[in-house]
């Protein structure tokens, strides 16, 4: 079966100096989503930025914004980030007890509804929301930090993309952490068709952003 490889350069690895320019380049150096990692300080241990941050950056691209939001409670959040522009939010699984409510709310703002699941997380709790979900994110690091190394879990991957093929609907597989050419390979071989990938995107500067987006696509 031929995959839509597509790439999803995390701007957590990004000059937040000049957070615009970066995003504008890596649109032009071939990203086909822009991933944006919001993160709390809660519910994981680091913080990075909030809605109004998206608003700004809206202008510096067209592509889908592909929002992963690392924060709980995640609900009181969702229109917020769905006004500034994203246009696939990405919730955790283990951010709250209510996760069909908060895709039901995320679907009811008119955006694509997202899934993650850490690595200690089991693909059971996707059972009752495979129906409703546009994409499933498996994280393949601890969220929380760029740069980090990458966790195998890929016999996960591959229930995952046997679950998708199930439902017969499109829906994503986006696998988020440590993903270099590398392991770019093993990832799309165990099914899934969305790399996330900071570090190696955003090493050695705008002029090789192009280059490094093309050798993830394998
Ligand atoms: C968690 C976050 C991720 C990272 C990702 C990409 O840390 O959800 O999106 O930014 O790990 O960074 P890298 O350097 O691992 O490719
Ligand atoms: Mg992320």
């Amino acid at each position: 079966m031929s995959q839509n490889i597509r790439i999803a350069p995390s701007i957590l690895s990004a000059d937040f100096s000049k957070l615009g320019a970066e995003v504008s380049a890596i649109d032009e150096a071939g990203a086909d989503y822009i991933h944006i990692d919001v993160m709390d300080g809660h519910f994981v241990p680091n913080l990075t930025f909030g809605a109004p941050v998206v608003k700004d950056i809206r202008k510096s691209s067209k592509k889908i914004f592909d929002v992963h939001l690392m924060i709980a409670p995640v609900d009181p959040y969702l229109e917020g980030f769905a006004q500034a522009g994203a246009d696939i939010i990405t919730i955790h699984a283990e951010a709250g007890p209510h996760l069909h409510r908060s895709i039901q709310a995320i679907k009811a703002l008119g955006k694509k509804a997202g899934v993650a699941l850490n690595p200690g997380t089991p693909t059971t709790c996707l059972n009752h929301i495979m129906d409703m979900v546009d994409l499933v994110l498996i994280m393949t690091v601890n969220p929380g930090f760029g740069g980090q190394s990458f966790i195998d879990v890929l016999d996960k991957i591959e229930d995952v993309r046997a679950r998708i093929d199930a439902t017969g609907r499109e829906i994503d597989l986006e696998v988020d952490g440590g993903v270099t050419p590398e392991t770019a390979k093993q990832v799309i071989a165990a099914g899934a068709d969305v790399l996330v990938a900071g570090t190696s995107v955003f090493k050695d500067g705008p002029e090789k952003y192009a280059e490094n987006i093309q050798a993830l696509r394998g």
